[in-house]
């Protein structure tokens, strides 16, 4: 295995070096990090999450991020490895880090959806593939989009009920056993959560509720406003253009999304992130993009999360 301070951050990783990774990780922070597993996938892989957060007398906030939910958008777990390191290397130095550290834990997923993301590496015929790896009502098609299958108007607008869709939602609200996870985990902390970051890739949009165009977040003028501040951010790193809003007004709308089931819960801050580019690679982005599209990311959330610990 790799220590973490050899780990090629900017390079795409296979399942087990990212499982070894978050091994590494709790080793050389054990103070710090810990790993907690929450679920099992469809193949009966362990889904597993960092948390990081300092020690605190007072209850604490957190924030959730996760990355991976669709399988061959490589660059989401890779921003998630970018992220715990950076915070890892930050706090020492940097107060406002040290501050949000003690008063919040960080829930850091960087894969979900195992099966799919390992599939994705198996050859170039399955590269793009996006769903989860569950077999459909008849065995004779693959896969859930996971981004399809949350509890939040599920079923209504933007899905497919095909199995063999790309889109497909599954045979009920929370059928497969990635979003039983996510929904378990975070359903169960959710007075706590103040933001919930879901990162995908590509096309340069930071989305905020709902998908749906029939419903409006009550704060989404905040979300809107907090929103344009993280894209400015965003701009500020390597000048490049990140579009906000719904994602019926950006581009078509979907039902079932976890971000818009986060906000049903009650969770005041979530978004999606979809990072570069604008479709001249698209979900394979060169490894020589992951280092700026990171760093970018990076100052994005940043925002967005210093804005809901401030507030
Ligand atoms: N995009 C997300 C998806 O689930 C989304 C979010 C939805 C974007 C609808 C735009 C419109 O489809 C990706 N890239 O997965
Ligand atoms: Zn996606």
């Amino acid at each position: 295995t790799v220590k973490g301070a050899e780990y090629d951050y900017f390079k795409y990783h296979p399942m087990e070096e990212i499982s070894s990774w978050m091994a590494q990780m709790v080793k050389d922070h054990p103070d710090v990090v810990t790993i907690v597993d929450y679920g099992q996938t469809y193949e009966k892989r362990t889904i597993s999450l960092l948390k990081l957060g300092l020690e605190s007398e007072k209850r604490k906030k957190a924030i959730w991020m996760d990355c991976g939910i669709h399988a061959r958008e490589w660059i989401a777990p890779a921003f998630c490895q970018y992220f715990v390191k950076q915070l890892l290397e930050s706090y020492k130095t940097d107060a406002k880090v040290e501050t949000m550290m003690r008063d919040m834990d960080f829930y850091v997923t960087p894969v979900l959806n195992v099966d799919g993301y390992i599939y994705s590496w198996k050859d170039n015929t399955t590269r793009l593939w996006r769903k989860n790896r569950s077999p459909g009502p008849s065995g004779d098609c693959y896969g859930t989009d996971l981004n399809r299958n949350f509890d939040a108007n599920w079923g209504t607008i933007g899905v497919s009920f095909n199995c063999s869709s790309n889109i497909y939602c599954g045979t009920q609200p929370v059928s497969e056993p990635e979003a039983q996870a996510v929904t378990y985990f975070v359903g169960s902390r959710k007075d706590d959560i103040l933001c919930f970051l879901t990162i995908h890739s590509y096309g340069q949009l930071l989305l905020v509720p709902y998908g749906h165009p029939n419903f409006t977040a009550p704060n989404y003028n905040e979300l809107m406003e907090v929103g344009q501040a993280a894209a400015t951010a965003i701009w500020n790193v390597h000048k490049k253009n990140y579009t906000v809003g719904t994602s019926p007004d950006v581009l078509y709308p979907n039902s079932g999304s976890s971000r818009d089931w986060a906000r049903m819960q009650g969770i005041p801050y979530p978004y999606t992130f979809e990072l570069r580019d604008k479709g001249d690679f698209g979900f394979e982005l060169p490894e020589d993009q992951i280092q700026p599209t990171c760093e970018e990311a990076y100052s994005g959330a940043l925002h967005i999360i210093t804005y809901a610990h401030d507030k």
